[in-house]
């Protein structure tokens, strides 16, 4: 196994020398400076990514697990390295236990479909709660058409927290799966993982955790949380699109069927049927995202070389900051207010539509996210159609919440807000 290296950490966050890191920020948006603060939908990439995958496909581009040619082993051997840094950064027992797919989403829908589709029937109850991206509500919602298992949903209390007593309730011997973002998209809320893990485990269901917007803020360690499937996406931690990882727990996995057929996770192929590969690839049919592993390899070294755990003190600072200067614009309410939050600021102006506000901010360069957030229920909850929403990264400054403060006064004047 490739041991993350050790990294160098600097003895203070230099967020200068950071950004410096990434080169798409160095750029002007309708002639001011870039701020980018939708990083829960996407972060930015730094060069060491860029080149990495640059390099792949210079240097090294063939199909892996197949040819005997040296560049075909060259890629092997990247893609597979890239899969031993996701082991070490999640703390997985094996590396088997690493599927790469194409980002949170299709790890839900492959659990969905591979391990509870054929498991689940009438009188079954798969658990979720009010706070979910759709990517963790409507695969399951599938799932419950194709067997007749129940949806259940545990209700948030208005501060946008999970309704601890109704989660105790609603867990009972029907609840075969229970599945809960780490990291509320919409809301910032960081839900207490360890401990719904174990009360549902306890309960005999079966445990998956969205980690989309967990890994990119704080240490992961699957092995601490115990929990049976936990899925995210390389793009929002500072890596390509196109991939992302299912971690399964071995036996697990290995109980499951494969979930879509083709070349490389088979073991034979005869008309008279087929038999299936060992774990991961299993999972993997067909030619993967090969240079966009290499690329989240290279994402979780630079992620590793700056320290998850700086990474995440200096989001927490920039959020405390954020709250501050946001919560004294007349007018401005905050929705979701949970004590325990990652870098997300979901809000709403009086008198002015968050879609209009995103176009009124992007004018004054500074990129937020308008909109559901795909989590239409969450904006049901709040009785909002919409809400803005800043969130942070590790090349993020104070001086960027303060041209955000300085957009949205600037649009609050527009709209005749008075204060
Ligand atoms: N789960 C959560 C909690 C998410 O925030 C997202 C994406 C997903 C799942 C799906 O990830 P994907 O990479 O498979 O698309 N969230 C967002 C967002 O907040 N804005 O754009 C995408």
């Amino acid at each position: 196994m490739t041991a993350i290296p050790t990294p160098n950490l600097p003895e203070t966050y230099d967020v200068a020398r950071v950004r410096r890191d990434f080169p798409i920020l160095d750029q002007r948006i309708h002639g001011q400076p870039l701020i980018y603060l939708d990083n829960a939908a996407t972060a930015q990439k730094p060069r060491a990514v860029l080149e990495a995958m640059d390099r792949y496909y210079r240097e090294a581009n063939a199909n892996v697990h197949r040819g005997v040619h040296t560049l075909s082993e060259r890629a092997t051997a990247l893609y597979e390295g890239a899969r031993d840094h996701v082991q070490a950064f999640l703390n997985a027992r094996a590396r088997e236990e690493i599927i790469f797919v194409r980002g949170t989403t299709e790890a839900i829908n492959l659990v969905a479909q591979s391990y509870a589709r054929p498991r689940l029937g009438p009188g079954d109850e798969i658990l979720i709660t009010h706070l979910e991206h759709h990517s963790n509500t409507v695969p399951w919602q599938m799932v419950c058409e194709q067997t007749g298992a129940a949806l259940k949903v545990v209700p948030i209390t208005p501060a946008g927290e999970i309704d601890h007593a109704a989660f105790g309730q609603l867990l009972g011997p029907r609840t075969r799966i229970f599945a809960v973002a780490h990291v509320s998209n919409a809301l910032g809320t960081v839900n207490p993982v360890a401990e719904l893990t174990a009360q549902a485990r306890a309960a005999g269901a079966m445990v998956l955790i969205d980690g989309a917007q967990g890994v990119p803020h704080q240490r992961v360690d699957v092995q601490a949380l115990d929990c049976d499937f936990y899925a995210f996406s390389a793009h929002k931690l500072y890596g390509p699109t196109g991939i992302g990882v299912l971690y399964g727990r071995r036996e697990v996995l290995e109980a499951m069927p494969p979930w879509q057929g083709g070349g490389d996770m088979i073991r034979t192929v005869h008309f008279a049927g087929s038999t299936w590969n060992d774990l991961p690839y299993k999972f993997e049919a067909g030619t993967p995202a090969i240079a966009e592993a290499v690329g989240l390899g290279a994402a979780l070294a630079y992620v590793e070389s700056l320290g998850i755990e700086r990474i995440a003190a200096h989001e927490a600072a920039l959020t405390a900051y954020a709250l501050e200067r946001l919560g004294a614009i007349p007018g401005l309410r905050f929705i979701g207010t949970a004590r325990d939050r990652a870098g997300v600021v979901s809000f709403v102006l009086d008198g002015v539509h968050p879609h209009d506000l995103g176009t009124i901010l992007d004018h004054a360069g500074v990129a937020i996210r308008a909109g559901h957030h795909c989590a239409m229920p969450v904006m049901d909850f709040y009785g909002v159609p919409a809400t803005a929403r800043a969130s942070f990264a590790c090349y993020n400054t104070r001086g960027d919440v303060d041209a955000l403060v300085t957009a949205l006064e600037g649009a609050r004047k527009l709209f005749g807000g008075r204060g």
